[in-house]
């Protein structure tokens, strides 16, 4: 896929202000800041990059436990995602939900999901709802590789396949459901190959090259638009941390967790190279990127800060009662 200069920037910058949130939001926890749980995005940036750049503000996405890579390519507010994981009122949910709870129906953000797989059939639903009111809008729901054994993408893709729903499938296999690869949890060699089982397309990309996920994406957006169904996406990659901040990712294979970090393999370094070497930009435009996400990040921490904690009058706000 051949792209104009501002589109690879885009997608350069795109996962520069994943990993500059995401390595962050990690020194903050370790450094006691941030409490809760936080399952890090960094390594994965090409398929939230890649995806997102294909939709439009009016296309929703429904996210996981691991979202703040799609929330951030969908066009989420750094700032107050920030302020969340901070616990503190400017946060998207007013300090109470985390990191794992953040939506922004504005920006087509549904929500991310502490609960696994739980992000699947709701895109069936989003994506109903979009074609019942006679938008050509798509859902995506991205999902790990654990996901896809839960009955409940089963259940999705086979009620997408049979209404031809307008929703993308993206699996982002990073090797891992907690401590579980794939092969110990499933007998197919690409979890892509489900979609025959529901009769819609199917394809495994390199997850860690934005433009092959770009690829696919444009296509699988295409035909969720024109009414042809959805679609599934495996996107192979590797999620560089532990499962969560304060997991030492002890089932690793060190070699392999090695050769993940190379900027060979890394989709960020392995990218700015395929840029740098075709001419597409230089250090100069690559370092700025760099630049203005980490300022985006420190003003993110400074209107974190600055923000008050959430009042206790407020405690039965935004709540649901039985
Ligand atoms: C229904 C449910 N079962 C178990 C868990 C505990 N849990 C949290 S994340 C996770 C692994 C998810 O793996 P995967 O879907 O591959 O996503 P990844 O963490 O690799 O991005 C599990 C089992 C949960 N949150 N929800």
């Amino acid at each position: 896929m051949e792209l104009e200069k501002k589109d690879y920037l885009a997608l350069y910058r795109t996962m520069v202000r994943i990993r500059e949130f995401e390595e962050t939001s990690r020194r903050l926890m370790l450094d006691g800041k941030l409490g809760g749980f936080l399952h890090l995005y960094s390594g994965e940036e090409a398929v939230a990059a890649g995806v997102c750049s294909e939709l439009a503000q009016t296309d929703c996405i429904c996210s996981t436990h691991r979202g703040h890579g799609h929330i951030i390519a969908k066009g989420g507010d750094v700032r107050k995602m920030m302020a969340e994981l901070y616990g503190r009122d400017g946060g998207y949910s007013q300090g109470k939900s985390g990191s794992m709870h953040i939506a922004d129906i504005a920006a087509g953000i549904i929500g991310a999901n502490g609960i696994v797989g739980a992000c699947i059939p709701i895109a069936v639903g989003v994506g109903f709802a979009l074609r019942y009111k006679k938008t050509d809008a798509v859902a995506v729901a991205f999902f790990g590789d654990g996901s896809t054994n839960r009955g409940t993408f089963h259940e999705a893709l086979n009620l997408a396949s049979t209404w031809c729903l307008p929703v993308v499938f993206v699996c982002e296999n990073n090797g891992f459901g907690m401590s579980t690869p794939p092969a110990r949890a499933t007998n197919n060699r690409f979890l892509s190959e489900r979609a025959a089982a529901y009769n819609i397309p199917g394809v495994t990309v390199d997850g860690n090259d934005p433009v092959a996920v770009k690829e696919v994406a444009a296509e699988a957006v295409r035909r969720a638009r024109k009414g042809e169904g959805p679609s599934l996406l495996e996107c192979l990659t590797w999620r560089h941390h532990g499962h969560f901040i304060g997991d030492p990712a002890l089932y690793k294979d060190p070699a392999e967790q090695a050769l993940w970090l190379t900027p060979e393999r890394d989709p960020i370094p392995r990218f700015a190279k395929r840029l740098l070497d075709g001419k597409v930009a230089t250090d100069a435009e690559l370092d700025e990127i760099k630049a203005q996400a980490a300022e985006e990040v420190r003003a993110a921490i400074a209107f974190a800060e600055a923000s008050p904690d959430p009042s206790p009058e407020s405690m039965f706000e935004h709540v649901y009662t039985s």
